[in-house]
């Protein structure tokens, strides 16, 4: 038994370079549960992260008690992390939405049924719909942690039912620039690169990522290597130390902590060394890539003395870095959020696979990208079109994808939107503002807490003349400012597939019944299809699926022959054993460990998704031209100047503000917020200052500081940490509730309260979206969540220390000034090591290639 809270990667098992991870079975029960109290173990994957670990679920008395990771799963051999283990399940007993709410005419959300709340949406979409704006008036804006299933049904009722281009999810925040990275250099969405990368690597790379705290499980894939024979050297850059930069210090690699919002100019000089010291494998560039000469001028003036005055790191770390990826035989990458959210997101990290390009470091164990997703079901969410792309990785500017998808879903091409890009979330909320669209679906998202700018959010969605209906599990933030919310049943409540980060489907079947009323998105779509009466070109239904499986049956044929071909997957296929890698086809019945083996990209005009753009302006390239570069299955080297920051310090915001994770929430908390044991763990928010920053402002650990942007502010407890000079980090979980309940060490706030109409929030601020700024990077339109200009001076005595961990990038910088973050009893989880590892993946699992269609 061990205590995850405290030990939140669990006991070591470490391996050599080229064998198999061991298994190790991670367990946690309800106090006083053994596994032999458990009536049905239920299969699943965890949706509390894109790391998609398959677990099953414990149920006792139709409850859920508990969870068990997968020894077969190729995700996790069996492990679990701390959100998996304590955060997964525990919500589904507490207040959860049991009945659809609906406002009365004095303007309170009063309990209803599905009848009256469904009649009132379909009476306001019909009203609008017959209006001038038609399904312009309209926009849908969901999530990354729905089903596959959801998403297609939601995709086909928008696209080929109404016709509204204004369908967007909350993966606009999370990873809209994976996407877009893997679309400009390789032509498609997919990831080049698997877990099992992390077996073979001889260096690991990890760019504004810290995957410590983000994909625990990922990480002890990662520091089962590194405690192993033949380790390999880990690469960080991330301004703030974390486990993942102290990894990088004692692995005899480098952690480069650039100020935030410098990343291309770092990317820029990493690329000129590789170039400079002949590290690139010139015959695969020849063979596979276009746009060399380009490139190479573009980055000409970054030596390693450019890139240290402008990103405030040594010269010599740069080259250090560079050295180890251009002398390393097998490197994987992984990209997130701290070059995804800036604003070159797409320009940094495309400069991540030209790394990779330019040596020829793809499609070979041990040579992977991985440019992140965060949500779990994100990658659906993009496949489907539930973000506004064309389902199947389809290009909206190809006709004959269109017509492709007019086909199937037998409609009229017209009424599939593609006469423009897809509305993006930033623009679809500033037509909300401005009052073109006035009916606004949000599913599985809470944006009053994770947009940024909260104050301009609070204002939208307070708007008279914009109906909204939320679809959620609880009363959140977001949920008090709805006309109607809809109660949703959740993870356990209901079927459906999804996919993680390196393409692997699974299947997650429901364990028990969802509370009172409450049913799954899926249903709520069809519903809503149904009583729109919404028909295809015979006049016949659109949609006539009743089931889960049904709708996945469905989306299988539109993904045939595109890069994410699910033709070869089923249910039953993903019963008993292990999650699939798509592509799963004839050509791959077992599916595909890594993409790309043979060098040749989805880049044919008539299969790529996209026709590109340039990554300083965001401008658009038309078919003609892309046609005339001829790419030929060759990948795309795509170059762009560095640009500084939309603000960046001065003399009356003189700090840098970042915002981020901890370990123990999951964004906006409404799972892990009511879970004993991680709301324990990280019970508040906080601010980081460095010690030289904190010394100056004469601030002592667990003072309280008011953080100030030209936007907002928040007054919270300092933690005087191991950040850089000049950075304050904030993490952006909290929100104006908390839980109700038996949380020791809540904060206190009204939890009845906000939504009031005053526009602010009850309680002390926190919420680091107040600071945050309406700004996105050109290409994806991803917001620039990490970087703002704030002050930050003293605002009176805490309490004590700050409630942040000391377990993980929030530790003090003084180790023992803090009692050290545990668990306690409650958080005995068991581990079991099985002797075998699991037997290996089948020869096409693990096989060298996916064919590319077309190309
Ligand atoms: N525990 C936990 N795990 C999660 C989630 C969660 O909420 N909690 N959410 C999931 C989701 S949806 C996502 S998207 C992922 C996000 O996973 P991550 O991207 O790993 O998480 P973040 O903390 O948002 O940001 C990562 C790092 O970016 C650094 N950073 C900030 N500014 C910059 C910069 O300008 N340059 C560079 N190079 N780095 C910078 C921060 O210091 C931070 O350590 O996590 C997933 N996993
Ligand atoms: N400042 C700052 N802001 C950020 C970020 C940051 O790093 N810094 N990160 C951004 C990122 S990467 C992300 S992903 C977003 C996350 O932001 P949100 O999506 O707003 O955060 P969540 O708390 O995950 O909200 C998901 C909601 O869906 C509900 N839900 C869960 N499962 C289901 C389901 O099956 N059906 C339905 N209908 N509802 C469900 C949950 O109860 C919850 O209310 O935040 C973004 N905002
Ligand atoms: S790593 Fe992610 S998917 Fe795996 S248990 Fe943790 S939260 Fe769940
Ligand atoms: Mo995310």
């Amino acid at each position: 038994m061990t205590d995850r809270i405290a030990d939140v990667w669990g006991t070591r098992t470490p391996h050599p370079r080229g064998t198999p991870w061991p298994v190790r079975v991670d367990s946690h029960l309800d106090a006083g549960l053994a596994e032999a109290d458990v009536d049905r173990w239920v299969q699943s994957a965890c949706v509390l992260c894109s790391n998609g670990c398959g677990c099953d679920i414990a149920v006792r008395d139709g409850r859920v008690v508990g969870v068990r990771g997968r020894a077969a799963d190729v995700v996790n051999h069996g492990r679990l992390g701390p959100k998996g283990l304590y955060g997964s399940w525990q919500w589904n007993r507490t207040d959860r939405l049991t009945r659809p709410l609906v406002r009365d005419a004095s303007g309170v959300l009063v309990e209803s049924d599905w009848d009256t709340a469904m009649g009132r949406v379909v009476q306001r979409s019909r009203e609008l719909l017959a209006t001038d704006a038609g399904a312009l008036s309209h926009a849908f804006y969901t999530s990354g942690q729905l089903f596959l299933e959801e998403y297609y049904a939601l995709a086909v009722v928008g696209k080929a039912g109404l016709g509204t281009p204004h369908m967007d999810g909350n993966t606009r925040l999370c990873t809209a620039t994976a996407a877009a990275a893997l679309k400009e250099s390789f032509g498609s969405d997919g990831q080049p690169g698997s877990y099992s990368d992390v077996e073979h690597a001889d260096a690991v790379f990890l760019y504004g990522h810290n995957m410590a705290e983000t994909q625990t499980v990922l990480w002890a894939r990662v520091l089962d290597r590194v405690h192993g024979a033949d380790p390999p050297v880990v690469v960080a850059v991330d301004p703030r130390t974390t486990k993942v930069a102290e990894a990088a210090t004692a692995t005899g690699g480098v952690h480069l902590a650039p100020v935030p919002g410098t990343n291309q100019a770092l990317m820029n000089g990493l690329v000129r060394e590789v170039v400079a010291n002949g590290w690139v494998d010139e015959e695969y560039v020849r063979r596979h890539t276009l746009g060399l000469d380009d490139l190479v001028a573009t980055v000409e003036e970054w030596t390693p003395e450019r890139v240290a005055e402008v990103c405030d790191v040594p010269a010599r770390d740069v080259r250090r870095a560079a050295e180890v990826f251009g002398t390393s035989e097998r490197v994987l990458s992984t990209v997130l959020q701290g070059f995804y959210q800036s604003h070159q997101a797409t320009a940094a990290s495309c400069q991540v696979n030209n790394l990779h390009l330019l040596r020829g470091l793809l499609g070979r164990p041990g040579c992977g990208v991985l440019q992140m997703n965060g949500q779990p079901t994100a990658q659906n969410t993009r496949e489907c079109g539930a973000d506004g792309d064309l389902p199947g990785f389809r290009n909206w500017d190809n006709p004959e994808h269109v017509r492709q998808l007019a086909d199937l879903w037998n409609v009229d091409p017209l009424v599939v939107p593609h006469w423009s890009p897809p509305t993006h979330a930033m623009q679809i909320w500033r037509y909300c503002e401005q009052g073109s669209v006035r009916f606004l679906w949000i599913s599985g998202t809470n944006p009053a807490v994770s947009l940024p700018e909260l104050g301009r959010i609070r204002s939208i969605l307070e708007r008279e003349d914009l109906f909204v209906v939320v679809q959620d599990g609880f009363l959140t933030e977001t949920a008090r400012y709805a006309d109607v919310v809809l109660p949703a049943a959740l993870w356990g409540e209901k079927q459906g597939t999804f996919t993680n980060v390196n393409r692997t489907v699974h299947l997650s079947e429901k364990a028990v019944d969802p509370p009172g009323e409450a049913r799954s998105d899926l249903d709520v779509f069809l519903d809503y299809a149904q009583r729109m009466d919404l028909r295809d070109r015979d006049g016949d239904p659109l949609i006539t699926w009743t089931t889960p499986e049904e709708v996945f049956e469905a989306w299988k044929e539109c993904t045939r022959g595109r890069p994410c071909d699910y033709t070869g997957l089923s249910y039953e296929q993903l019963r008993g054993g292990s999650g699939v890698p798509w592509p799963v086809n004839a050509d791959a019945p077992e599916g595909t460990d890594r993409l790309y083996a043979d060098g040749v990209f989805p880049t044919d005009p008539d299969v790529c998704e996209s026709y590109g753009h340039d990554l300083v302006t965001g401008g658009s390239l038309d078919e003609r031209t892309y046609r005339a570069l001829e790419p030929a299955g060759r990948a795309f080297l795509k170059a762009a100047a560095f640009s500084p920051p939309p603000e960046t310090p001065s003399g009356e915001f003189p700090f840098v503000l970042t915002t981020g994770r901890t370990v123990y929430h999951f964004h906006t908390r409404t799972k892990t917020g009511r879970s004993r044991q991680l709301q324990r763990a990280a019970p508040d928010a906080w601010a980081e200052l460095s010690v030289a920053d904190a010394g100056r402002l004469g601030v002592a650990e667990g003072d309280l500081v008011r953080v100030e942007s030209p936007r907002g502010h928040v007054v919270v407890p300092a933690r005087i940490g191991r950040g850089r000079d000049g950075v304050v980090f904030v993490p952006f979980h909290f929100g104006w509730f908390d839980v109700p309940g038996d949380v020791p060490g809540d904060v206190p706030g009204d939890v009845s309260g906000g939504g009031s109409g005053d526009g602010s929030p009850p309680g002390r601020p926190r919420t680091a979206n107040e600071m945050t700024m309406t700004e996105w990077d050109p290409v994806s339109k991803q917001p620039v969540l990490k970087v703002a200009a704030v002050r930050v001076v003293r605002a009176g005595p805490g309490e004590g220390p700050a409630p942040a961990p000391t377990t993980t990038a929030s530790a003090p910088a003084d180790p023992g000034s803090v009692p050290p973050t545990t668990g306690g009893p409650d958080a005995a989880t068991s581990e079991r090591f099985d002797a075998a590892p699991p037997p290996p993946p089948a020869p096409g699992r693990c096989g060298p290639s996916a064919s590319t269609p077309g190309s």
